[in-house]
């Protein structure tokens, strides 16, 4: 079972367990984030059992679970600038629903439960990376209440894994195709083909871990086979050299052919307390054997064109999502 599938990388990782031939369930409530049109193919071909419902629902959950083996665990609000101005609705979905799922899941025996978490649960360092062992309970360092509600959520599947089949992964920020385009990368892309600029917050020199979602979908069914119950495990691009916002943006200039002095806009910076740097250790998953392979350019230039294809698929979602920003 994928909850969250119908959303940015749920939609990656069933693409990619359909490719392998797993027999999948999507939990999904659809909020504005999950799109059915995503499966469209899978569900048609039925290599997705689709199911709307809400993961804080205990008896749609028990009712989902139903002849389930494993479940990944993405259903969330997982924007940072929502979570400003609506918090509640982030603990309700991240925290509540999350322990929904573990109980539910953990209660009917399914073999593994991966919980996916995220790289904000240790918040923002300035020189080196944090390895599991460094975050602190509760909320850590964590800044936004998106951040500190995933991190009780990882808290929370951590203490069900002392005792059940609990996996958790802490990815860095994912980017490819089907990402909403409230998010850095596809709200660049997009304003771009629109003729707007690209609006880089402060100074753009904050660095995220770009990390190609369907590198995430490889190391999920990596962790589904191989990974050990009771752990956390970090997942990162371990860029070299890092790359700022600045030259995420200057990287899909060059790439739709504009000149970024025109068409980068620097403006105030609208997010409280803005995590300037993420930052993780990989040791535990190399030495456990998976090593993604990290291309950022071209990983880029492939997300870019899936953009400029898919035109159709971003341009529904675009006033929404710009919506927030006013
Ligand atoms: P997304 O916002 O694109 O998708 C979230 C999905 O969850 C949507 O399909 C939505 O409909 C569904 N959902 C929301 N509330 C639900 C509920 N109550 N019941 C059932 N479904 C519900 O998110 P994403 O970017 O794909 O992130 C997926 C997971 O990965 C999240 O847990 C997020 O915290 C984590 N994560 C994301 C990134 C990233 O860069 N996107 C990085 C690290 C970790
Ligand atoms: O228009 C923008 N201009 C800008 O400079 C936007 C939308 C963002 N930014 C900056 C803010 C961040 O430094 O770009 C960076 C990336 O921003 P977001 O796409 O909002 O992602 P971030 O806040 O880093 O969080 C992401 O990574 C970790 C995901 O949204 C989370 O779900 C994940 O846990």
């Amino acid at each position: 079972m994928i909850t969250g599938g119908a959303g940015f990388i749920g939609t990656n990782f069933a693409y990619h367990m359909a490719g392998k031939g797993y027999g999948l369930t999507v939990l999904d409530k659809l909020t504005y984030a999950g799109g059915k049109d995503n499966l469209e193919p899978l569900i048609s071909s039925n290599k997705v059992r689709f199911i709307n419902g809400d993961i804080c629902d205990t008896a749609a959950v028990k009712s989902a679970l139903e002849g389930v083996d494993a479940v990944v665990h993405f259903a969330a609000e997982s924007h940072n600038t929502r979570s400003e101005t609506d918090p509640d609705l982030f603990y309700r979905t991240n925290v509540e629903g999350t322990r929904v799922m573990l109980e539910e899941a953990l209660t009917l025996g399914v073999e593994k439960f991966i919980h996916i978490s995220t790289d904000e649960v240790y918040g923002s360092i300035v020189d080196g990376y944090f390895a599991e062992g460094d975050k602190l309970l509760g909320d850590s360092q964590a800044t936004s209440a998106y951040s500190k509600s995933k991190s009780q959520a990882d808290d929370l599947a951590m203490e069900f894994g002392k005792s059940s089949p609990v996996i958790v992964l802490r990815p860095t920020n994912n980017f490819g195709p089907w990402q909403y385009p409230e998010k850095a990368l596809p709200r660049w892309i997009s304003n771009i083909i629109l003729g707007s600029k690209i609006p880089l917050w402060g100074e753009g020199l904050q660095v995220r871990d770009w990390l190609y979602a369907p590198l995430t979908a490889e190391c999920l069914e990596f962790l589904l086979l191989k990974g050990e119950t009771g752990n956390a495990y970090n997942v990162a691009a371990n860029h070299s050299p890092e790359i700022t916002n600045r030259q995420a943006a200057e990287w899909i200039c060059e790439m739709l052919g504009v000149d970024k002095e025109e068409w980068i806009q620097y403006i105030p910076d609208p997010r409280p307390n803005h995590d300037f740097r993420y930052a993780l250790n990989v040791d535990k998953i190399t030495k456990l054997g998976f090593k993604p392979s990290i291309d950022p350019y071209n990983q880029f230039k492939s997300t870019v064109e899936w953009y400029v294809k898919n035109e159709a698929w971003w341009k529904k979602r675009k006033e929404e999502a710009e919506s927030i920003y006013k």
